[in-house]
């Protein structure tokens, strides 16, 4: 009986704690990140690498941008996780530690989102998930970020960021952008684990009751 219980009190501590933490990129084996436009300079200051490096300061090896900005031919940012990955959000970082001067028109004012999983490759978005279109109200800092809540989780290992509008600048950039990877070793089915808690829970109590 004590063991019953203890397993359902368990069962449902562990449905409980589904957690997920930010992390950078590049801390996942294999990742790696890449630009497929002429806007995206390849000189090593503005590289894409440094959206994944874990800098978001005002250093310029901490930034990635563009050459120039057109909203017709948007900048696309192509982040290879190196395996399917369940996360449920993803952070897009501000590009200018000064919102008061003209530089802060160069960070990101929208964006959407499109994932591939493993098996349908880094070519073909939109198969797995719909795309996420984000607007961003107010422009925000280097180190400051915009949260875009995918509201489910999603598995997938290439996320596609296509940049669509910046606050009226002449280019677009960000100092760094995330994922919040969900533990799936840790979070097994919540509601059928749930379920399982609370029956055995009940079974627990009935027996007792008899
Ligand atoms: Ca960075």
């Amino acid at each position: 009986m004590k063991t019953k219980l203890l397993t359902s009190l368990l069962s449902l501590s562990f449905a409980i704690s589904a957690s997920a933490a930010w992390t950078t990129i590049d801390n996942l084996p294999g990742a790696s990140v890449d630009g497929t436009n002429a806007q995206t300079s390849s000189s090593t200051d503005v590289d894409t690498s440094n959206l994944i490096d874990g800098g978001t300061g005002t250093g310029a090896s901490d930034k990635w941008y563009t050459t120039a900005f057109d909203s017709a031919a948007p900048p696309v940012i192509i982040f290879d996780l190196g395996a399917d990955i369940t996360m449920d959000a993803f952070a897009v970082y501000g590009y200018h530690g000064n919102l008061n001067n003209g530089a802060s028109n160069n960070t990101i004012s929208s964006f959407t989102l499109e994932f591939a999983t493993a098996a349908e490759g880094s070519t073909t978005f939109g198969q797995s998930y719909s795309k996420i279109d984000e607007t961003i109200d107010a422009k925000f800092k280097n180190s400051e970020f915009y949260t875009s809540d995918y509201g489910q989780d999603i598995t997938a290992r290439y996320i596609k960021v296509t940049i669509t509008g910046n606050f009226g600048g002449d280019i677009v950039g960000s100092t760094e952008m995330n994922i919040n990877v969900v533990d799936t070793d840790v979070v097994p089915e919540p509601s059928a684990l749930t379920l399982l808690g609370l029956g055995g829970l009940g079974l627990v109590l009935r027996r007792r009751r008899a």
